[in-house]
Formats: structure tokens, sequence, C-alpha cells
């Protein structure tokens, strides 16, 4: 299987992290995507995934399971162990939601505060920043929302680590290039980084 990725963006570092806590990295041969350079918008990456997006999953037959998340549920259907995508129903039910919130609510923003105050992909698209100030204020509230749930809590849904501590970390890390950090006031979310950051998945 070879992952279409790329080191530095947040999307692919979420599958890897997932992989990791899996045991699974070995599985994948790693292909690195330069997406400054527009390696994603070729022919041949667009007929992987018409999104021209990273991460992709390629398997050995050839298939492309595009999206961050869909690549996730495949692993864990054919790796069920350990479960980071929930066991029962309403395990399930409760980590989707959160997955949700953090790609709305977290994720989207910080990746529009990026693009539309950094000019990174201004090659691609207009740059407006004024949106990209709208989606830095989305960001802080969704930190202290955060901060306010973990208060008592080890992880972020349920008593074991899920795919949901595993993207948030991914977009707190991220938000360096946003200049946005855990604020010293937000004890129960800078705990829980702290925490992630010591798990060996968090170096990949
Ligand atoms: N919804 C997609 C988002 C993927 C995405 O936005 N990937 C970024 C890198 S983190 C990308 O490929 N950007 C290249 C571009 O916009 O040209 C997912 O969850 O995988």
């Amino acid at each position: 299987m070879k992952l279409y990725e790329t080191r530095t963006a947040p999307n692919p570092r979420r599958v890897r992290m997932f992989l990791a806590e899996k045991g699974l990295l070995d599985q994948v041969e790693l292909v690195e995507i330069d997406l400054q350079k527009g390696d994603n918008l070729t022919p041949e990456f667009t007929a992987m995934n018409p999104m021209k997006k990273v991460p992709v999953l390629q398997l050995d037959d050839g298939t492309c399971i595009a999206e961050t998340m869909a690549i996730c549920r495949y692993f864990e259907e054919v790796f069920p162990q350990p479960p980071l995508l929930g066991r029962t129903p309403l395990e399930k039910a409760g980590i989707e939601q959160w997955l949700r919130w953090i790609d709305y609510y977290f994720m989207m923003p910080t990746g529009m505060c990026f693009q539309h105050t950094s000019g990174y992909f201004a090659d691609r698209m207009t740059p407006v920043p004024a949106w990209g100030e709208e989606c830095r204020t989305d960001i802080q509230k969704f930190l202290g929302f955060l901060d306010r749930h973990l208060e008592g809590r080890e992880f972020i849904y349920g008593d074991q680590l899920t795919a949901a501590d595993l993207n948030a970390f991914a977009t707190v890390e991220f938000n360096k290039v946003n200049k946005i950090r855990v604020a010293p006031e937000q004890v129960h979310l800078q705990a829980w980084y702290e925490r992630m950051k010591a798990r060996p998945s968090a170096a990949v």
C-alpha cells in the first residue's frame, strides 16, 4: 500500500498518527507530495483524487481512497485493534460526533486561517485575509470549548484514546502556523496536550 502524503501537512499527519497508534506504519510506503510545487495538481494525482488533496491511500490493486477519515475507517475495519473509532454503537456515534466537530469547527477554520492569511496557495486561490481573521476567532472559541470539556477528563471521548484525540492534537499542533497556541490559563487543554505530545505517535 502507498500513502500519498505531505510531511508538514495536518491531514496526512492525522493518518500517520492513526497508523502509529495501531502499530501499522510499516504497512504503508509513504510517498511525499510537494503541495507548494503543485504535485497534487497534476493529471496523475487528479486521477487518484479528483479533489487534488492529500492524503490518498493506494491499495496494492490500485484502488485509491481519499479523505483522511475514510482512510482511517478502512484501517479500523481491516485492523480493529486497538479500536480508535469506537466499539459499541453509542461509542461509534459519540466519536463520530466529535470527529465532525473537530473537522468543521476546528480543522476547517485552522486551514482557512492559514490559507487566507499566509497566501501559501495564492497560485490557486484568492486569499481573503478578513475571512482568515474570522476563522482565527473560531479557532480560539473551539480551544476554549475544548479546555472546558477536558476538565476532569483524560481523553476527549470516553476512557481511552480515540481518533478524536489524534485529530484534535494534530490540529492544535498545526495552529503554530497561525501563531495560535494553547493559552497558559487553559490548564485542562494544556495537560491533555502534554499527555498527547508524550505519546510515540506524536513524533510521526
Ligand atoms: N477533507 C480532506 C482535506 C484534505 C486537505 O485539505 N489536504 C490538504 C493538506 S492538509 C491539501 O492537500 N491541500 C492542497 C491544496 O489545497 O492544493 C481530508 O480530510 O483529507
